[in-house]
Formats: structure tokens, C-alpha cells, sequence
């Protein structure tokens, strides 16, 4: 039931392509049912020139491929692991408990609970394995948050975010000018 543009971003991106970019950020999600959200944080990697790849990785439904991802995530030159799930969101706080890497979490708003029920299931790691909590739905931020972190040893990323927030700054400034006219 994936549309058009969805299936390309899962069907270019995937662990077999060997023709790929090595990707430097996993973003990965229990269901195709989270990608209408999950593209955001794409969609950001893919305007910083950040190499990533789009997976489905599901803790409940696929414990095996879970575990295995986490486990040679680091090794295969992943940087950075980005996990959106809804409901029971297991998934960040799993990959968390197998990788050394970062990982940032996703609450994908379900159909009941508006998405509090995600929230709090990432949220609420315990001392030691910590996830970086994103807002409900809010993946713009998770792949901003990970360009922040390759930008700690990158420069040119690093001084594309500053171009990036001084392009939102002049952005809002011109709408605030438009309401004054
Ligand atoms: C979670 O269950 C997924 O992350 C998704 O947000 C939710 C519903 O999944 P589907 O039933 O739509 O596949 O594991």
C-alpha cells in the first residue's frame, strides 16, 4: 500500500545495494505503515548530502533482523541510527541496548493515543542506555539531530547546519515583515 515516491525511498536504499554510498546514518522503522513520517528525517539527510539508508526493522515482528542490524550496524560504518516506532515502541530503546552507537528515537503517533503511548515507550529508558528523544512525529528533527552529530567531526556539515539555521531565521524575519505590510 506504499505509494510511488515511499517505495522508491525504501528500494534504493536497502542493505543489499551494494552500488550505494556506504550510508552513514540507518534510519529505520517497525513498519512501512511509519514511513509517511519517517521520510521527513530522509528528506533532511538527503539536503545535507548525508548518505543514509531506509529500513524496516521490526523489534516485535522481526527480533532477529532487529538484533542483527544493531549488532553490525557500527561495523558496517554506520554513524548514527535513527528508529521511529508507534505504540509499543520498543524498537529505539532495543537497538540502543545492542549498539554503541547514537541512537535517536521517533514516536510515531498511532491511531489511539495520539502518540503519548510511543512517546512514553522511548522516553523512559533506564540509566544507561539512553535514547534521544524526538517529538511525536517529529523525524524533520531526528535527521537534523544526526547531521548535528556527524557535524562534530565534520566541519562542512557543520557549517551547512549554521547556513541552515540562518536561512530559517531569514525566513521567518520575511514572514514577520509580510504580517507588518
Ligand atoms: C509498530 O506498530 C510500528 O512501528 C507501527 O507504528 C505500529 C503499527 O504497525 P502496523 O500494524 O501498521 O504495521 O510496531
Amino acid at each position: 500500500n506504499l505509494d510511488g515516491n515511499l517505495a522508491t525511498i525504501l528500494e534504493g536504499k536497502t542493505l543489499d545495494d551494494k552500488t550505494a554510498v556506504a550510508p552513514r546514518v540507518g534510519i529505520i522503522m517497525g513498519s512501512d505503515s511509519d514511513l509517511p513520517v519517517m521520510k521527513c528525517a530522509a528528506e533532511i539527510l538527503e539536503k545535507f548530502g548525508v548518505p543514509h539508508e531506509v529500513e524496516i526493522v521490526s523489534a516485535h515482528r522481526t527480533p532477529e533482523r532487529m538484533f542483527s542490524y544493531a549488532s553490525f550496524a557500527s561495523e558496517r560504518g554506520i554513524k548514527v541510527i535513527i528508529a521511529g516506532a508507534g505504540g509499543a515502541a520498543h524498537l529505539p530503546g532495543m537497538v540502543a541496548a545492542i549498539t554503541p552507537l547514537p541512537v535517536i528515537g521517533v514516536p510515531v503517533r498511532g491511531s489511539s493515543l495520539d502518540g503519548v503511548d510511543s512517546l512514553l515507550s522511548i522516553v523512559q529508558m533506564p540509566r544507561g542506555v539512553p535514547v534521544a528523544t524526538i517529538a511525536i512525529n517529529n523525524a524533520t528533527n531526528a535527521g537534523l539531530l544526526a547531521v548535528r552529530i556527524l557535524g562534530v567531526a565534520d566541519e562542512n556539515l557543520l557549517s551547512r547546519m549554521s547556513q541552515y539555521l540562518e536561512d530559517q531565521k531569514e525566513s521567518v524575519l520575511q514572514k514577520g515583515d509580510k504580517l507588518e505590510k
